[in-house]
């Protein structure tokens, strides 16, 4: 079984579609490198929820701390001001929510809103009681890959390897997790795409998710209108393309990390995600049940029923 299909705790419906799954994001903060406090009211929050719903999301990641290199932190009882009404109209309209945050007590009103999944940038790092909350309610949980708050990572980006010290590291968060009462069930492991990470270093990790299925738990890619993109992006010595010119690349990116087995995507712009993730479930479908014609004969194995005047 591929680390794709394993069970995730909390979340059955999520199980078993043979998909990877897509996640939206809700940020309710005035000030996100990626759509900078487009949604920072709750009724525009919750609207461009609904809007990526309709265009297929499987999960809402709901925050109200920017993550962004150099942001300053805000203060717990505004990040609940932020979330906890969004989440609870979110959950009551029938969506899977997850809740983007490094503080046990805002991930814990989050889960009595009704969210399902704790997504924490940290990893626990962050709020030591954050293990004892996801023990205690039984709440999926994303451990992701992380050095320090934005307003020292980027001096934090020294590796041997990339790739194996992260894997290390989250096999360090796992098993910590797993000692202060956490199941290996709940966790999906995530390599923190940007955070402690320039550039270049972005890479080696999205082509070695494996080194990260080795850990044995999901994986979940959150590549979205990221830095890395803008600079894979610019014109020869340009400026980095910026964040809503990079849609496109990150649904690329969606297409390859399902291909590769990830769990689920993480992006802004949910519908060609969706797309690309149903091309990779087709590819990889058709790569375990294709029979090769036999040469000199039509392919009929498959019949479509084309109407579309279209090549
Ligand atoms: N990136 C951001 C925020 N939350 N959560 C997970 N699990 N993985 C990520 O890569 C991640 C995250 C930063 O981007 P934003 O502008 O969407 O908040």
């Amino acid at each position: 079984m591929v680390a794709r299909d394993a069970v995730v705790a909390g979340l059955p419906e999520l199980s078993g579609t043979g998909r990877c799954l897509v996640m939206g994001v809700v940020n309710i903060t005035p000030d996100s490198f990626s759509d900078g406090g487009e949604w920072f009211e709750p009724d525009a929050g919750v609207q461009h929820g609904l809007e990526l719903l309709a265009d297929g999301a499987d999960i809402l990641d709901v925050g109200g701390e920017s993550t962004r290199p150099g942001a300053v932190r805000v203060d717990e009882e505004e990040e609940l001001r932020r979330v906890i009404p969004v989440i609870g109209r979110l959950a009551a309209a029938g969506a899977v929510v997850s809740v983007d945050t490094t503080r046990a007590a805002v991930a814990e009103r989050a889960v009595a809103a009704g969210a399902r999944l704790v997504n924490d940038v940290s990893g626990g790092l962050a709020d030591p009681a954050m293990a004892e909350v996801v023990a205690e309610t039984g709440t999926a949980y994303v451990a992701m890959h992380w050095r320090g708050h934005s307003d020292v990572m980027d001096d934090l980006q020294q590796y041997d390897d990339v790739v194996t010290d992260v894997r290390d590291e989250l096999g360090a968060r796992l098993a910590a997790l797993h000692d202060a009462g956490v199941a290996p069930v709940q966790v999906i492991l995530d390599p923190g795409l940007g955070f402690a990470k320039a550039g270049s270093l972005n890479w080696p990790l999205l082509a070695h998710l494996d080194a990260l299925h080795a850990l044995g738990r999901p994986v979940l890619v959150g590549a979205s209108r990221k830095r890395f993109l803008g600079h894979l992006l610019a014109p020869a010595g340009g400026d980095p393309a910026p964040p809503l010119a990079r849609d496109d690349a990150t649904a690329a990116i969606s297409a390859l990390a399902a291909h590769a087995g990830a769990w689920c995507v993480r992006v802004h712009a949910t519908r060609a995600s969706v797309d690309a993730v149903r091309v990779a479930a087709a590819w990889d479908a058709a790569c375990t049940t294709q029979e090769k014609t036999p040469p000199g004969r039509d392919a009929v194995a498959h019949p479509v029923h084309e109407t579309e005047a279209t090549p």
